[in-house]
């Protein structure tokens, strides 16, 4: 059976690393060999943790291997346990930190426009056993962390952002990572900024951070255990290419921007596809294009177009299809509380991610859009 030629002849990723200045980190590299000191606090580490801290804005910032091992250890060091309201729309790696602390993840709803925890939904489901709320600032997308703010204060709970796409994001004018408790980054290959693996976790808390910082190596502090510790130090390599990575992060928001407003002209007036903006008034890293599907509109379903733009080498994502609430480990316990997630189940159905970063053009974002647009339109005409 002959297979027809894709549009594209090499894949185009969703979350394809952007690279930066390749000198200046092979420059890191040689130095860091040189000076044969490759993890444990190293200069790296600490001129990154600075450089975070000053562009966020915040008083702390404590690198980690990554952000599923950052949140577990902010879990932990904020004394979470027994039940933590948390979005069921978010990479299993929230929930799974959560779980596998023995803390009980409980899935709450999510509003339709933000895509962000709901606080009034949040506050149905607090009981005596809650202790937290784990926030997401899906797509760099703020949470609403006033109303977060106002239930957790009145029922003495902790507030942690998941702000693993949000670096760079404001919410009304002020970085992400200054909310909550505690907010934790990502800085994993396919995020804007990477450190090809790497997190950190940010607090305006003196005693958290340094509680943090025990933490994250085997609970030292000068030489003395003094905490229940793991291994959760970011090494000198991946401190390097953090480094290097943020150096650039002006020039990657602008990229993003530029694609962001090619994917506004390449999908504008293409049926049952709609692009989400921004929200306006605040700075976004838009490193992620998201698309909602209406399927009656569009004549396909968002499963359809994902299939047929990946029959063009365009490898759309579905993020976060299916919520954790119907992901194994969590769906029975989910059921058997008789809950239900209509706006969390409305997303995870119509949602795709396309092709963004520096290995993306405009070109190839009108030629997303041409596909798109004669996949939607050819199908009315067909009907
Ligand atoms: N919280 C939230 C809300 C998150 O979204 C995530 C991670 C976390 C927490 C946990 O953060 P970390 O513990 O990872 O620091 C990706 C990422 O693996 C994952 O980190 C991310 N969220 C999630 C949203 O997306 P996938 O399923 O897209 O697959 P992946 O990593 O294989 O990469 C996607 C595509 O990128 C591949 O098709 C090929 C391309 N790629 C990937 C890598 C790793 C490259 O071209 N080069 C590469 O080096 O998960």
């Amino acid at each position: 059976m002959s297979r027809r030629t894709p549009h594209f002849a090499e894949p185009l990723h969703v979350g394809r690393p952007n690279i930066g200045d390749r000198e200046r980190l092979l420059e890191r590299f040689i130095d860091l060999l040189d000076r044969r000191w490759l993890t444990n606090d190293g200069p790296y580490l600490q001129e990154f943790e600075q450089r975070l801290a000053e562009y966020l804005g915040v008083r702390h910032c404590v690198a980690v291997c990554n952000a599923t091992i950052g949140l577990e250890l902010a879990i932990r060091a904020l004394d979470m346990t027994g039940e933590v309201i948390v979005p069921s729309f978010t990479f299993p790696a929230t929930a799974h930190a959560l779980a596998w602390l023995g803390v009980t993840p409980v899935f709450a709803d999510v509003d339709p426009t933000t895509h962000t925890l709901d606080p009034a939904a949040v506050e149905r489901l607090v009981t005596p056993r809650t202790t937290g709320i784990l926030g997401v600032h899906v797509w760099g997308r703020s949470c609403d962390v006033a109303g977060l703010d106002d239930v957790a204060e009145r029922h003495g709970l902790k507030v942690l952002y998941d702000a693993a796409h949000a670096l760079g994001c404001t919410q009304r004018g002020q970085m992400l990572g200054n909310f909550g408790d505690a907010e934790v980054f990502s800085f994993h290959a396919t995020k804007f900024v990477n450190a090809a693996e790497g997190g950190a976790i940010t607090t305006n808390d003196d005693d958290l951070a340094a509680r943090l910082r025990r933490m994250r190596a085997f609970g030292l502090e000068r030489g003395e255990v003094c905490d229940v510790g793991t291994n959760a130090k970011m090494n000198e390599l991946s401190a390097a290419m953090g480094l290097t990575s943020l150096e650039s992060v002006d020039d990657f928001i602008a990229r993003n921007r530029i694609n962001l407003a090619a994917y506004e002209r390449a999908l504008a007036g293409i049926p049952g596809v709609r692009l989400l903006s921004p929200p306006p008034f605040e700075q976004s890293n838009c490193q992620y294009i998201v698309v909602e599907v209406e399927a009656r509109d569009a004549g396909q379903t968002r499963d359809q177009l994902v299939a047929k733009l990946h029959e063009e080498n365009v490898l759309a994502k579905k993020y976060f299809s299916p919520g954790c609430h119907r992901m194994e480990p969590y769906r029975a316990a989910h059921e058997a509380t008789g809950r239900r997630l209509p706006q969390t189940d409305r997303l995870c159905d119509r949602l795709l991610q396309l092709p963004t970063g520096t290995a993306v053009d405009e070109s190839m974002i009108a030629s997303i859009g041409t596909i798109l647009g004669n996949l939607a339109i050819g199908r009315r005409r067909a009907a």
